[in-house]
This record gives C-alpha cells, structure tokens and sequence, in this order.
C-alpha cells in the first residue's frame, strides 16, 4: 500500500494542476461554440453595444474609417455574436440593444423559453399595439457589395400583428449627419400561436451603403420570442427577373403574408384583413383606422420592399386596383425608390375614389442602375376604409 500512494499523489497533482489549466480554455472555447463570443472581440463589441444605445440617426462614425471595411467581411460565416441571447441579464441582452415605441411593451432575455441553450430575446406588448418594439444591433462589418442572409426563430403567442426579423442598410453623404435609407427588408412574418418557425430575409446591400442594422421586433398586440439568429454574407446573387411580378402575394390570397406593417401613428387604432371583394374575385386587402378624427399626416400601412435592383437599367412598371369608403384623408399606392444618391425619389401616389368602385392605377418608374430597392406602399392618412387588390411589380429591362 505505502509503495502506491507516491504515485497516486503525483497523479492527483497533475490531474489538478492540468484542470487548472484546461478549465478557463474549455470556458472560452465553450463560450465561443455554444455562445458565439469571441474572446478578443469583446472589448470592440462592448463599444458596439454603448453605440447601439444611441438612436440610428445619432450615430458618430467617421466615413473614411468605414470605407476599408468591406473588404475584411469573412463570407459564409455568422457573424452575429450572441446570436442564441445566451449572455446578458433579463434587462440587458450582451450585443443588442433595445428599440421601439413599445406603447408599454416590455423588451427582455427571456431565461425559461428558448428554442436551443438557455435563453432567448422577448417582447411582450402588455395589451397595447406596439409598433416595432424589440432588439437590434449594426452589423460592424459593411458588407458592401454582397448580399446579405439574416435569419432566425420566432415564436409567437397571441400576436395580432407579426413578428419579424429586419435588414436596413443607410447611406449617409459627406459630414452630415443625416442618413438615410437605401435597404429595409423584413422576412417572412410570423403571427398568432406559432411554434419555434425558421424566418429569413435575403437582400443585396449596395456599395454605398454606411450602416447595416439588423433587427429582430414585432409590430401589433401579443408576445414574440427569437433565438438563434444569423447574419451570413454571401456573393451577389443577382436574382432579378423580368417579365414577372416580383411581389409575393401579390393578391392577398395569403392574408396579409410578406407585407410589413409601416406605421408612424403613437397609438395607431389600425384594423386590416382580407375582404373576398376583390376584382381578381379573391381577397382584397382591406385596411381601417377607426380612431375619429385621426389625422391626416398619420401614416398607416403595408408595404413590401423589392431588393437587387441596383446595378440594373430598366423600368419598374406597376399596377393595381384601390377602393376607397368613407375616406377622411386619403389611401393611396405609393411606390418609393431608395438610390444611392440619397434621395427618395420616384414616388407616385393614387388617391383613393369615395365609393364602391374599383379602380385601376398603373406606374412606370425608371430604374437607373442606381435604384437599391423599391417599396410599394399601401398608405392610410386619416380615417376612413381603402381596399387594394392585384399588385404587381414587373421589371422590364
Ligand atoms: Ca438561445
Ligand atoms: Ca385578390
């Protein structure tokens, strides 16, 4: 027995001193994996997280600094830390900030719901309509030039509304401080009692663009939760067709699928489903806001952004059916270009017949190779009831 204990002792020793060793290395390599921390990146991501803090258009960053940024951005790989909202405390979730007029929504990392680790990001609105209350983040790599795959889970509870995950990429000129937008795209929309569902969005960010943002929120009255989210940069996939409407549900024979709700009112008292009144002899889009004497600079809506046009020469043309009742403002189509040069331009609007009848509008907007995306806009101004049906956006070279 005395001859074994010698050695059993050195044993014990380097088993401890190796533990010692290889702990806080399994802790970071752990942290990295399952978390998607890098040690090193910390310190920048801290900075990162300060400047999430400040709203968009606050930002303070110095163009010729970002300007070599592109050409560093790793291809195929997440580059979102914390993409599972593993790391933070219920109030703050480590990388992400939190936005939105919430109207008394609450923004947290929730610890007991989660679709892998320990914990996700959710938003409960509390009963009020919230208007685009939840997590975001930039992207500290400009993927210039590239397209860009956000992706991500979403589950949702009693959510009257839609839950979503965003992509907004702003241009800014000179010193001035003012950016605007070039990009935002949101994905597929996810609402009511929705188990854990893959959601993502896809899109080109032209060269000009000076900031990503990414953005995980819902819009309407319910819960949301997110995890495992993605930001992949990939090649260009130059997509674009012509001869064919580029809008997805064009006809709202899928409800209100792939059309993001847009609002500026404070408290939007917003109504909107799919009415069988259409031309087509389907759903028609039908929209209300009941609130007496809203205003007519409330801007209540949907729209739907067509991305990959930059670079393209050609036309955009449009068409549709609008149907105005009872209308104390106005509800048009608008369509809006997002360019390079900083301008929203290319806006065609369609005021909306009082009455029953149906009425067609058509558009045509030239795409100059400068034309990062396009929105088709259903606005509501004021109070009253629009319906629209059939949209299309067909790009012709
Ligand atoms: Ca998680
Ligand atoms: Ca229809």
């Amino acid at each position: 027995m005395m001859e074994n204990k010698k050695p059993w002792i050195v044993f014990a020793v380097v088993v401890v001193v190796l533990l010692g060793l290889t702990v806080p290395l399994q802790f970071l390599v752990r942290r990295e994996v399952v978390v998607g921390l890098e040690a090193e990146t910390a310190h920048a991501h801290a900075h990162a997280e300060e400047d999430h803090e400040h709203e968009h258009e606050h930002e303070h960053e110095h163009p010729e600094e970002e300007g070599h940024l592109g050409a560093e951005v790793p291809l195929g790989v997440n580059l979102i830390a914390n993409y599972g909202f593993e790391v933070g405390t219920r109030g703050q979730i480590w990388g992400w900030a939190q936005g939105g007029l919430g109207q008394g929504a609450v923004i947290y990392r929730d610890d007991i719901v989660s679709r892998s680790g320990k914990a996700s990001a959710a938003v409960i609105t509390g009963g009020a309509s919230g208007i685009d209350p939840g997590c975001f983040r930039k992207l500290d790599a400009l993927p210039r030039a590239h397209d860009v795959i956000f992706e991500g889970y979403i589950k949702t509870e009693g959510l009257h509304g839609e839950a979503y995950l965003k992509v907004l990429a702003e241009g800014r000129t000179g010193e001035e401080e003012n950016s605007y937008v070039l990009v935002s795209s949101t994905s597929d929309d996810v609402d009511g009692d929705s188990d854990w569902t893959l959601s993502s969005v896809r899109c080109y960010i032209p060269p000009e663009a000076t900031m990503v943002w990414l953005e995980v929120g819902l819009y309407g009255d319910g819960r949301a939760w997110f995890d495992d989210v993605s930001l992949v940069v990939e090649e260009r996939e130059d997509t674009l067709a012509s001869g064919v409407n580029l809008l997805k549900n064009p006809s709202f024979e899928q409800g209100l699928k792939h059309w993001h709700i847009f609002s500026l009112s404070p408290e939007p008292l917003l109504e909107y489903g799919v009415l069988p009144v259409g031309p087509d002899g389907g759903p028609a889009l039908f929209l209300q806001d009941h609130a007496p004497g809203t205003p007519e600079d409330k801007h209540t809506g949907f729209y739907q952004a067509i991305c990959g046009l930059y670079g393209h020469q050609g036309t955009l043309d449009i068409h549709g059916w609008i149907r105005g009742d009872d209308l104390d403002g106005e509800g048009r189509v608008d369509v809006v270009a997002f360019t390079a040069a900083g301008t929203i331009n290319q806006r065609f609007s369609q005021g909306a017949a009082v009455g029953d009848a149906w009425r067609e509008f058509r558009a045509e907007i030239p795409i100059d190779g400068e034309v990062a995306s396009v929105w088709i806009r259903i606005n509501l101004d004021g109070n009253g009831r629009l319906f629209v049906d059939g949209l299309e956006a067909v790009y012709r070279e």
